[in-house]
């Protein structure tokens, strides 16, 4: 089988553009990939969000690790992981990816803020890393996983107000120092601010973009501007905040199933989707079972009468 961290370079690679789709569980992970993404992000946001904490670095790194863990053990997909700011200096980093190496996802996704992170649509006046300490999380990142992990570096410049020539400035460096790709991110509601900096880049490596607050941007100007991956970070995480909001409302006014059971997936998509089928076919593999031409011999059971209850 091909490392998912080649799969992930294969997207990236690709003339044509390609679409990461936004997970929080494993569960969003497997519907994305049966829909037939070519791969995920695994969002820092989502996986908060999902445990009630605010995307701010609330959840330990054990916590995140497990759940990750938890999403690539079910998908075959690669997946990109949303490593925030790599959770501190050039050795959290490091050791974070040396994680998903060892998880074997497929990439890691560091910003160039500072840790504890905000989210980039939360307040205003973001604080960026100096640009040599950032590198030195990308080298040390690189340095440890190589090729295992496919190395992201995602740029908040645009995000935190600065200018157009710091930001393609910024983004140079970070292919210089072995990032694989860049992911430029923007929270203008119009595209100018995307495509100025396509027109602006020397193509030294792909770009990424979250269209989240640009969603009326028709995909064809992203593709025209040269962009090679889209990520849909939280429309997944959105859809099923949207999908239990109206079930729980209508169930606790309609007090019945009778109008609504037609809305909800049905149990046995549940148990599709957990591949209970395998489960069976194991069971019958395993649950009993002697090689060829061996046979259990039957002992008298010299254990003493359990002792009764007085
Ligand atoms: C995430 O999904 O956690 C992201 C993307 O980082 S965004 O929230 O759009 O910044
Ligand atoms: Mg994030």
């Amino acid at each position: 089988v091909q490392p998912k961290s080649q799969a992930l370079a294969e997207i990236f690679r690709r003339d044509s553009l390609d679409f990461l789709m936004g997970s929080h569980d494993a569960l969003s992970a497997l519907i994305a990939q049966e829909s037939g993404f070519p791969g995920i992000w695994v969002s820092g946001l989502g996986l908060s969000a999902v445990n009630g904490r605010r995307d701010s670095n609330e959840l330990s790194w054990t916590q995140v690790m497990e759940r990750i863990e938890l999403i690539a053990d079910r998908i075959s997909v690669p997946g990109l992981v949303d490593l925030d700011t790599g959770y501190g200096d050039f050795n959290n980093t490091r050791l974070a990816v040396r994680k998903l190496q060892r998880i074997g996802v497929g990439g890691a996704c560091v910003e160039d803020k500072v840790f504890p992170k905000t989210n980039s649509f939360v307040g205003s006046g973001h604080q960026l890393a100096d640009p040599a300490e950032f590198c030195g999380r990308l080298k040390a990142a690189k340095d440890t996983a190589g090729e295992d992990v496919f190395l992201v570096a995602r740029c908040e410049a645009l995000i935190a107000g600065r200018s157009m020539m710091e930001a393609v400035d910024r983004c140079g460096l970070y292919a210089e120092c072995g990032a694989d790709a860049i992911l430029i991110h923007s929270k203008k509601t119009t595209p100018e601010e995307i495509v100025g900096f396509m027109a602006a880049w020397d193509g030294r490596a792909r770009i990424a973009i979250v269209p989240t607050k640009y969603p009326q941007v028709p995909t064809e100007v992203f593709e025209q501007a040269g962009i090679s991956v889209v990520i849909w970070a939280n429309q997944s995480l959105r859809a099923a905040i949207q999908g239990m909001q109206e079930l729980c409302a209508a169930l606790a006014r309609q007090q019945t199933m009778r109008r609504l059971e037609d809305s909800v997936a049905s149990l046995s998509r549940v148990f599709e989707l957990t591949n209970n089928a395998e489960l069976e076919l194991a069971r019958e593999l395993y649950s009993s079972y002697l090689p060829d031409g061996q046979c259990v011999t039957q002992y008298a059971d010299p254990s003493p009468a359990a002792p009764q209850p007085t």
